[in-house]
Protein backbone atom coordinates (compact mmCIF):
# COMPACT_ATOMS: atom_id res chain seq x y z
CA UNK A 1 0.00 0.00 0.00
CA UNK A 2 1.36 3.41 -0.66
CA UNK A 3 2.49 5.59 2.54
CA UNK A 4 0.49 8.12 4.04
CA UNK A 5 0.29 11.71 2.57
CA UNK A 6 1.03 14.67 4.84
CA UNK A 7 1.91 17.81 2.33
CA UNK A 8 0.44 19.32 -0.75
CA UNK A 9 1.24 22.26 -3.14
CA UNK A 10 -1.59 23.78 -4.10
CA UNK A 11 -1.90 27.26 -6.06
CA UNK A 12 -5.15 29.44 -6.73
CA UNK A 13 -6.09 30.17 -9.96
CA UNK A 14 -5.23 33.91 -10.92
CA UNK A 15 -7.18 36.45 -12.87
CA UNK A 16 -5.70 35.75 -15.82
CA UNK A 17 -7.02 32.11 -15.91
CA UNK A 18 -8.88 32.49 -18.79
CA UNK A 19 -5.94 33.50 -20.89
CA UNK A 20 -4.04 29.40 -20.46
CA UNK A 21 -4.38 26.73 -22.96
CA UNK A 22 -7.18 24.95 -23.97
CA UNK A 23 -8.73 22.57 -26.17
CA UNK A 24 -12.11 21.75 -24.00
CA UNK A 25 -13.80 24.16 -26.14
CA UNK A 26 -16.81 24.58 -22.96
CA UNK A 27 -17.15 28.42 -22.82
CA UNK A 28 -14.55 30.65 -20.63
CA UNK A 29 -14.06 30.03 -16.85
CA UNK A 30 -15.59 31.89 -14.19
CA UNK A 31 -12.47 33.43 -12.16
CA UNK A 32 -14.97 33.40 -8.98
CA UNK A 33 -15.99 30.24 -9.32
CA UNK A 34 -12.71 28.48 -10.15
CA UNK A 35 -11.62 30.50 -7.05
CA UNK A 36 -14.39 28.94 -4.90
CA UNK A 37 -13.41 25.51 -6.83
CA UNK A 38 -10.11 25.40 -5.55
CA UNK A 39 -10.78 26.25 -2.28
CA UNK A 40 -12.99 23.49 -1.70
CA UNK A 41 -10.54 21.52 -3.19
CA UNK A 42 -7.86 22.55 -0.47
CA UNK A 43 -10.33 22.02 2.41
CA UNK A 44 -10.95 18.69 0.68
CA UNK A 45 -6.92 17.92 1.13
CA UNK A 46 -7.12 19.00 4.60
CA UNK A 47 -10.07 17.09 5.59
CA UNK A 48 -7.73 14.16 4.27
CA UNK A 49 -4.89 15.27 6.67
CA UNK A 50 -2.56 17.22 4.36
CA UNK A 51 -0.97 20.30 5.63
CA UNK A 52 -0.98 22.70 2.57
CA UNK A 53 1.34 24.96 1.33
CA UNK A 54 -0.14 27.60 -0.30
CA UNK A 55 1.85 29.27 -3.11
CA UNK A 56 0.10 32.81 -4.22
CA UNK A 57 -1.51 33.36 -7.60
CA UNK A 58 0.51 33.67 -10.25
CA UNK A 59 -0.80 36.54 -13.08
CA UNK A 60 1.88 35.71 -15.63
CA UNK A 61 1.34 32.18 -15.89
CA UNK A 62 -2.37 31.54 -16.60
CA UNK A 63 -2.29 27.75 -15.90
CA UNK A 64 0.36 27.98 -13.05
CA UNK A 65 -2.68 26.46 -11.10
CA UNK A 66 -2.31 23.04 -12.51
CA UNK A 67 0.93 22.93 -10.32
CA UNK A 68 1.51 18.86 -11.01
CA UNK A 69 2.77 19.67 -14.11
CA UNK A 70 5.62 21.75 -12.68
CA UNK A 71 6.81 19.30 -10.21
CA UNK A 72 7.17 15.10 -9.38
CA UNK A 73 7.76 13.68 -5.81
CA UNK A 74 8.98 10.49 -5.29
CA UNK A 75 10.13 8.66 -1.95
CA UNK A 76 13.57 7.65 -2.83
CA UNK A 77 13.06 3.66 -2.08
CA UNK A 78 10.36 1.20 -2.94
CA UNK A 79 10.73 -0.47 0.17
CA UNK A 80 7.48 0.20 0.89
CA UNK A 81 7.52 -2.21 4.34
CA UNK A 82 10.04 0.24 5.15
CA UNK A 83 7.70 3.57 4.92
CA UNK A 84 5.08 2.66 8.04
CA UNK A 85 7.23 5.41 10.15
CA UNK A 86 6.02 8.88 8.80
CA UNK A 87 9.38 10.44 9.73
CA UNK A 88 11.65 8.35 8.02
CA UNK A 89 9.78 8.43 4.99
CA UNK A 90 9.30 12.16 5.12
CA UNK A 91 13.12 12.37 5.11
CA UNK A 92 13.59 10.39 1.97
CA UNK A 93 11.23 12.47 -0.22
CA UNK A 94 12.86 13.36 -3.21
CA UNK A 95 11.50 16.59 -5.53
CA UNK A 96 12.36 16.49 -9.32
CA UNK A 97 11.87 19.74 -11.12
CA UNK A 98 10.08 19.26 -14.40
CA UNK A 99 10.44 20.88 -17.66
CA UNK A 100 6.95 21.36 -19.12
CA UNK A 101 6.30 20.74 -23.03
CA UNK A 102 4.28 23.74 -23.44
CA UNK A 103 6.34 27.14 -24.28
CA UNK A 104 4.10 29.18 -22.10
CA UNK A 105 4.23 26.97 -19.10
CA UNK A 106 7.98 26.68 -19.10
CA UNK A 107 8.56 29.65 -16.72
CA UNK A 108 6.37 28.09 -13.93
CA UNK A 109 9.22 25.79 -13.02
CA UNK A 110 10.98 29.30 -11.48
CA UNK A 111 8.67 30.04 -8.82
CA UNK A 112 8.44 25.79 -8.26
CA UNK A 113 12.44 25.43 -8.11
CA UNK A 114 12.59 28.28 -5.12
CA UNK A 115 9.41 26.48 -3.08
CA UNK A 116 11.37 22.83 -3.91
CA UNK A 117 14.71 24.29 -2.56
CA UNK A 118 12.96 25.34 0.44
CA UNK A 119 11.29 22.30 1.39
CA UNK A 120 13.72 19.22 -0.01
CA UNK A 121 17.44 18.70 0.68
CA UNK A 122 18.22 18.16 -3.14
CA UNK A 123 16.43 18.50 -6.18
CA UNK A 124 17.23 17.15 -9.94
CA UNK A 125 15.75 18.69 -12.80
CA UNK A 126 14.62 17.50 -16.26
CA UNK A 127 16.91 18.82 -18.98
CA UNK A 128 16.93 20.46 -22.66
CA UNK A 129 15.78 18.62 -24.80
CA UNK A 130 13.93 16.72 -23.05
CA UNK A 131 10.34 17.55 -21.71
CA UNK A 132 7.61 16.49 -19.01
CA UNK A 133 4.34 17.18 -17.71
CA UNK A 134 3.69 15.80 -14.33
CA UNK A 135 0.22 14.89 -15.88
CA UNK A 136 2.56 12.13 -17.64
CA UNK A 137 3.89 10.70 -14.52
CA UNK A 138 1.40 8.18 -12.82
CA UNK A 139 2.92 6.27 -9.76
CA UNK A 140 1.52 3.06 -9.40
CA UNK A 141 2.99 1.50 -5.66
CA UNK A 142 7.06 0.72 -6.83
CA UNK A 143 6.48 1.18 -10.95
CA UNK A 144 5.80 4.62 -12.69
CA UNK A 145 3.92 4.76 -15.56
CA UNK A 146 5.28 7.82 -17.74
CA UNK A 147 3.11 9.04 -20.78
CA UNK A 148 5.01 9.85 -23.69
CA UNK A 149 2.40 12.81 -24.89
CA UNK A 150 1.89 16.16 -27.13
CA UNK A 151 3.98 17.80 -23.79
CA UNK A 152 5.91 14.90 -22.54
CA UNK A 153 8.86 13.85 -25.09
CA UNK A 154 11.27 10.37 -25.62
CA UNK A 155 13.85 12.35 -23.34
CA UNK A 156 11.95 13.69 -20.58
CA UNK A 157 10.32 10.33 -19.67
CA UNK A 158 13.92 8.85 -19.85
CA UNK A 159 15.54 11.36 -18.04
CA UNK A 160 12.77 10.78 -15.44
CA UNK A 161 13.27 7.15 -15.76
CA UNK A 162 16.90 6.83 -14.95
CA UNK A 163 16.37 9.00 -12.17
CA UNK A 164 13.28 6.86 -10.42
CA UNK A 165 15.51 4.27 -11.50
CA UNK A 166 18.11 5.67 -8.69
CA UNK A 167 15.16 5.79 -6.13
CA UNK A 168 14.87 2.05 -6.88
CA UNK A 169 11.47 2.18 -8.84
CA UNK A 170 10.65 0.83 -11.99
CA UNK A 171 8.90 2.74 -14.99
CA UNK A 172 7.86 2.24 -17.98
CA UNK A 173 6.63 4.34 -21.53
CA UNK A 174 2.66 4.73 -22.70
CA UNK A 175 2.82 6.68 -25.85
CA UNK A 176 -0.74 8.37 -26.16
CA UNK A 177 0.26 10.44 -28.83
CA UNK A 178 -2.01 8.32 -31.13
CA UNK A 179 -4.91 8.84 -28.97
CA UNK A 180 -4.19 12.67 -29.41
CA UNK A 181 -3.65 12.14 -33.28
CA UNK A 182 -7.11 10.09 -33.32
CA UNK A 183 -8.62 12.10 -31.62
CA UNK A 184 -8.09 15.37 -33.70
CA UNK A 185 -8.54 13.09 -36.85
CA UNK A 186 -12.11 12.42 -35.65
CA UNK A 187 -12.49 15.92 -34.95
CA UNK A 188 -11.80 17.23 -37.99
CA UNK A 189 -14.10 14.66 -39.48
CA UNK A 190 -17.15 15.48 -37.23
CA UNK A 191 -16.72 18.74 -38.02
CA UNK A 192 -17.90 17.84 -41.95
CA UNK A 193 -20.52 15.73 -40.44
CA UNK A 194 -24.33 16.48 -39.85
CA UNK A 195 -24.17 15.61 -36.23
CA UNK A 196 -21.39 17.40 -35.86
CA UNK A 197 -21.71 19.07 -32.35
CA UNK A 198 -21.80 15.25 -30.78
CA UNK A 199 -19.02 13.54 -32.53
CA UNK A 200 -16.89 16.68 -31.46
CA UNK A 201 -18.30 16.17 -27.46
CA UNK A 202 -16.89 12.43 -28.08
CA UNK A 203 -13.61 13.18 -29.52
CA UNK A 204 -12.88 15.71 -27.33
CA UNK A 205 -14.12 13.51 -23.61
CA UNK A 206 -12.01 10.38 -25.41
CA UNK A 207 -8.35 12.71 -26.75
CA UNK A 208 -5.83 12.51 -24.29
CA UNK A 209 -3.92 15.80 -22.96
CA UNK A 210 -1.75 13.56 -20.24
CA UNK A 211 -1.56 10.20 -19.62
CA UNK A 212 -3.32 10.88 -16.30
CA UNK A 213 -6.02 12.30 -18.17
CA UNK A 214 -7.44 8.91 -18.90
CA UNK A 215 -5.62 6.60 -15.70
CA UNK A 216 -5.30 6.80 -12.34
CA UNK A 217 -3.73 4.57 -9.26
CA UNK A 218 -5.56 4.29 -6.49
CA UNK A 219 -4.27 0.81 -4.32
CA UNK A 220 -3.95 -2.94 -4.09
CA UNK A 221 -3.02 -2.68 -8.14
CA UNK A 222 -6.03 -1.13 -9.36
CA UNK A 223 -6.13 1.46 -12.21
CA UNK A 224 -9.38 3.57 -13.14
CA UNK A 225 -9.36 4.10 -16.61
CA UNK A 226 -10.64 5.17 -19.69
CA UNK A 227 -11.82 2.75 -22.52
CA UNK A 228 -9.28 4.58 -24.80
CA UNK A 229 -6.59 3.00 -22.59
CA UNK A 230 -8.04 0.41 -21.15
CA UNK A 231 -7.14 -1.87 -23.94
CA UNK A 232 -3.19 -1.48 -23.44
CA UNK A 233 -0.43 -4.15 -22.65
CA UNK A 234 1.05 -1.51 -20.35
CA UNK A 235 -2.11 -1.78 -17.69
CA UNK A 236 -2.60 -5.85 -18.29
CA UNK A 237 -1.20 -7.07 -14.82
CA UNK A 238 -3.19 -4.15 -12.90
CA UNK A 239 -7.02 -4.43 -12.11
CA UNK A 240 -8.71 -1.91 -14.08
CA UNK A 241 -11.87 0.01 -12.90
CA UNK A 242 -13.08 1.37 -16.44
CA UNK A 243 -15.06 5.24 -16.32
CA UNK A 244 -17.91 4.72 -18.86
CA UNK A 245 -18.48 6.45 -22.00
CA UNK A 246 -19.66 9.91 -21.07
CA UNK A 247 -17.75 9.87 -17.94
CA UNK A 248 -14.07 10.13 -19.21
CA UNK A 249 -13.66 13.33 -17.54
CA UNK A 250 -13.87 10.89 -13.41
CA UNK A 251 -10.47 9.07 -14.73
CA UNK A 252 -8.13 11.57 -13.74
CA UNK A 253 -9.10 11.45 -9.61
CA UNK A 254 -6.60 11.02 -6.70
CA UNK A 255 -6.55 8.42 -3.59
CA UNK A 256 -5.41 10.57 -0.91
CA UNK A 257 -4.99 8.88 2.87
CA UNK A 258 -7.88 6.16 2.17
CA UNK A 259 -10.22 8.53 0.31
CA UNK A 260 -10.81 8.97 -3.63
CA UNK A 261 -11.38 12.65 -4.86
CA UNK A 262 -13.55 12.54 -7.56
CA UNK A 263 -15.14 15.24 -9.94
CA UNK A 264 -18.77 15.86 -9.60
CA UNK A 265 -21.29 15.01 -12.05
CA UNK A 266 -20.09 11.34 -12.62
CA UNK A 267 -23.07 9.34 -11.12
CA UNK A 268 -21.88 5.93 -12.38
CA UNK A 269 -18.66 5.91 -11.29
CA UNK A 270 -19.53 7.71 -8.00
CA UNK A 271 -21.66 4.68 -7.50
CA UNK A 272 -19.23 2.01 -8.74
CA UNK A 273 -16.93 3.53 -6.11
CA UNK A 274 -19.00 2.88 -3.42
CA UNK A 275 -19.98 -0.60 -4.26
CA UNK A 276 -16.53 -1.38 -4.43
CA UNK A 277 -15.95 0.07 -0.97
CA UNK A 278 -13.95 3.17 -1.09
CA UNK A 279 -14.89 6.93 0.39
CA UNK A 280 -15.27 9.16 -2.01
CA UNK A 281 -15.32 13.03 -1.75
CA UNK A 282 -16.90 14.77 -4.94
CA UNK A 283 -15.67 17.98 -5.86
CA UNK A 284 -17.24 20.78 -8.36
CA UNK A 285 -14.48 20.96 -11.36
CA UNK A 286 -16.49 22.63 -13.85
CA UNK A 287 -13.91 25.68 -14.51
CA UNK A 288 -10.60 23.92 -14.06
CA UNK A 289 -12.18 21.13 -17.18
CA UNK A 290 -12.58 24.14 -19.22
CA UNK A 291 -9.38 24.74 -18.99
CA UNK A 292 -8.68 21.23 -19.71
CA UNK A 293 -7.24 20.61 -15.68
CA UNK A 294 -8.44 17.54 -13.51
CA UNK A 295 -8.28 16.81 -10.43
CA UNK A 296 -4.99 15.60 -9.71
CA UNK A 297 -3.07 18.89 -11.42
CA UNK A 298 -4.30 20.58 -8.47
CA UNK A 299 -2.10 19.68 -6.25
CA UNK A 300 1.65 17.66 -5.96
CA UNK A 301 1.24 15.29 -2.77
CA UNK A 302 3.76 13.48 -0.96
C1 LIG B 1 -2.56 23.05 -20.02
O1 LIG B 1 -3.02 22.87 -21.15
O2 LIG B 1 -1.38 22.90 -19.77
C2 LIG B 1 -3.49 23.47 -18.93
N1 LIG B 1 -4.51 24.32 -19.43
C3 LIG B 1 -4.11 22.27 -18.26
C4 LIG B 1 -3.10 21.41 -17.58
C5 LIG B 1 -3.71 20.25 -16.89
N2 LIG B 1 -2.72 19.51 -16.19
C6 LIG B 1 -2.76 18.21 -16.02
O3 LIG B 1 -3.65 17.53 -16.51
N3 LIG B 1 -1.79 17.67 -15.30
Amino acid sequence: MRGVFSKAIVRPPSRTFAEGLTTAGLGAPDYHRALEQHAAYGAALEECGLELIRLEADERHPDSCFVEDAAVIAESSADYADSKSDDLRAARMQAILTRPGAPSRQEEVVSMRSELARLFPSLCEIRSPGTLDGGDVCEAGPHFFIGISERTNEDGARELAEILTTYGYTSSFVDIRTHARDARATHAQAARATQAQDTRATARATSLLHLKSGVAYLRDKTLVITDTLAYREEFHEYDLLRVEPGEEYAANCIEVNGRVLIAAGHPRFAKKLCELGYETMELEMSEFQKMDGGLSCLSIRW
